[in-house]
């Protein structure tokens, strides 16, 4: 832990992922973790994005978080965490690797009325090995599907967590948080001790030692002395 010059322990800070497809709740569920006013980037759809951005399902959005969103929690003394919103809308992808540069993990909100909206972020996450958990946002008249359902239909892997989220709702959304660190310190700790698995050795792969004439002169003359001495 870094001390101030006080020694008074300074909080470690971490960064956390809010991402998911386009109106799938990021921007409502980082307003609702945030102990600071979120700072938004959000910008009016013009008739410019009608045709580009996909929002029939989303008919009453009228704004799009252009960057990112933001927001800070101080879990304890010890731990803030900053948690950053990807922006939905894919040509805003080239964002996406500055915003979740030294992220410990994340959330991928999905809305199960447009399971496909949130494969691009699975995939992103997937490939750099970046632990994630599924958080499903209750919007209304949204099928309630099980959870196993949608595990299957998003081909992720039994370790991976489905929650039910709202976005809305502070308590949930902080709930939501706690399960995604959680995790996050499973996958910690799973790949520490894979890393400090014992090397087996196996026998048949060592190379035979090598001996030199003079070796072999040594041990004869010890011999020898030996059975004369
Ligand atoms: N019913 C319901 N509406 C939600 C929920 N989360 C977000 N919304 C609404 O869905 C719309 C899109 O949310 P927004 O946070 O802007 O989505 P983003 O594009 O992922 O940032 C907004 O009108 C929100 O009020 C939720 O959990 N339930
Ligand atoms: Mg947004």
């Amino acid at each position: 832990m870094a001390f101030e010059s006080d020694n008074k322990p300074r909080p470690v800070s971490a960064k956390v992922v809010i991402s998911g497809g386009f109106g799938v709740g990021k921007t409502t569920f980082v307003s609702a973790v945030s102990e600071i006013a979120p700072l938004r980037t959000e910008a009016k759809m013009t008739s410019a994005a009608a045709g580009v951005d996909d929002n029939q399902l989303v008919q009453t959005k009228t704004s799009t978080t252009v960057a990112m969103d933001f927001g800070k929690i101080t879990v304890d003394e010890g731990l803030v965490l900053y948690v950053f919103g990807t922006p939905g809308q894919d040509r805003f992808g080239f964002m996406w690797n500055d915003i979740t540069a030294g992220a410990l993990g994340a959330l991928v909100l999905v809305d199960t009325r447009r399971l496909d909206e949130c494969f691009n972020a699975i995939d992103f996450f997937e490939s750099r090995d970046v632990p994630f958990i599924i958080g499903l946002n209750q919007f209304d008249g949204a099928p309630q599907h099980d959870p196993e359902d949608i595990r299957e239909a998003l081909d992720l892997d039994p370790s991976v967590p489905i929650i039910r989220t709202d976005a809305r709702t502070s308590d949930l959304a902080l709930d939501t948080l706690v399960q995604l660190l959680s995790h996050i310190l499973e996958s910690l700790s799973a790949a520490a001790s894979k890393e400090a698995a014992p090397v087996h050795h196996v026998p048949d792969d060592r190379e035979a030692p090598v001996v030199t004439d003079g070796m072999r002169t040594a041990a004869m003359s010890a011999l020898a002395a030996e059975r004369t001495g």
